[in-house]
């Protein structure tokens, strides 16, 4: 029998590659997002291999029905990759937009808890499972005006630590994966669509692509079961941190 990963944000970028990736691994994943026309994109693609669910995490009834409603043969979840997320803006602190802050707190933060809490407990039930949050460099550190974004990634560091302490007592594993720069749709979403300003952030470096971190996801689930990888930090080689960035010109 496959096993089963669930991947939010799986319509773009990082989660698109998961879904890839633990398809070609053997996996039969479910795919959530909001946008419809990808998601029925990747059923095309991937067929029985894939369920799709369509929700915003930042919904937390919807969120909580749409894992409920899963049929029978899709509802033992084995991986959840928690990918949803996003930046919006960079600006300094004091001039930030409220809503970008509150767009940025309600998914990275409190959408990434819901589905933990959605679907955690069948996991500790079955004494079996892997939760592979996605957090980032950012949360490492700040820096300059990524103020609120990087606060949301510390956050996620911290909420992955403590419940890899409170499932220390079963089988279900749990990582962080803190990537930097990845070439996505992230810069675009961040500057509100603004291309230009997004390509520029990869300007002058290799930066690492969404199968990257996907490679790493896999890697951490294919570990042995008495394996578990905690964190793993991916940089671009000529990245050293989040705020170190050595560019050709
Ligand atoms: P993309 O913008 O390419 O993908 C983000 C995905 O998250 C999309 O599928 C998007 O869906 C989804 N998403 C956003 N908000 C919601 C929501 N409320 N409900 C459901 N789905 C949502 O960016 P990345 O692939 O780069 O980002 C994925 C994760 O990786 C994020 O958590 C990001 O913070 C993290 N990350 C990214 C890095 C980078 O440099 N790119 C580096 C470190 C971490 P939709 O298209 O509908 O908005
Ligand atoms: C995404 C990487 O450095 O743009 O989390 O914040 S960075």
């Amino acid at each position: 029998m496959k096993k089963i990963a669930m991947i939010t944000g799986a319509t773009s970028g990082i989660g698109e590659a998961c879904v890839r990736a633990f398809i070609t691994a053997g996996y039969r994943v479910i795919a959530t997002g909001r946008n419809i026309v990808k998601l029925n994109a990747l059923k095309d693609k991937f067929g029985v291999d894939l369920f799709p669910l369509i929700f915003d995490v930042r919904d937390r009834e919807i969120a909580e029905a749409s894992v409920a409603s899963l049929p029978e043969e899709w509802s033992r979840i084995d991986v959840l990759v928690n990918n949803a997320g996003l930046a919006l803006g960079l600006d300094r602190e004091y001039e930030g937009d409220y809503n970008d802050w509150d767009t940025m707190i309600d998914t990275n933060i409190k959408g990434l808890l819901t589905m933990t809490r959605c679907v955690v407990p069948g996991m500790v039930e079955r004494n079996c499972g892997h939760v592979i949050n996605i957090g980032s460099v950012a949360g490492d550190a700040a820096y300059a005006n990524g103020n609120v974004y990087c606060a949301t990634k510390a956050a996620v560091k911290s909420i992955t630590d403590g419940l890899r302490i409170d499932v220390a007592h079963t089988e279900v594993r749990v990582t962080l994966l803190k990537p930097g720069l990845v070439e996505t749709n992230f810069s675009n979403v961040r500057f509100h669509g603004d291309d230009e300003r997004a390509a520029n952030v990869y300007k002058g470096i290799t930066p690492l692509t969404g199968a990257d971190i996907a490679d790493a996801a896999i890697y951490a689930a294919q570990a042995p079961k008495h394996v578990q990888i905690a964190e793993m930090l991916i940089l671009a080689t000529h990245q050293a941190n989040g705020s170190t960035i050595v560019r050709s010109n």
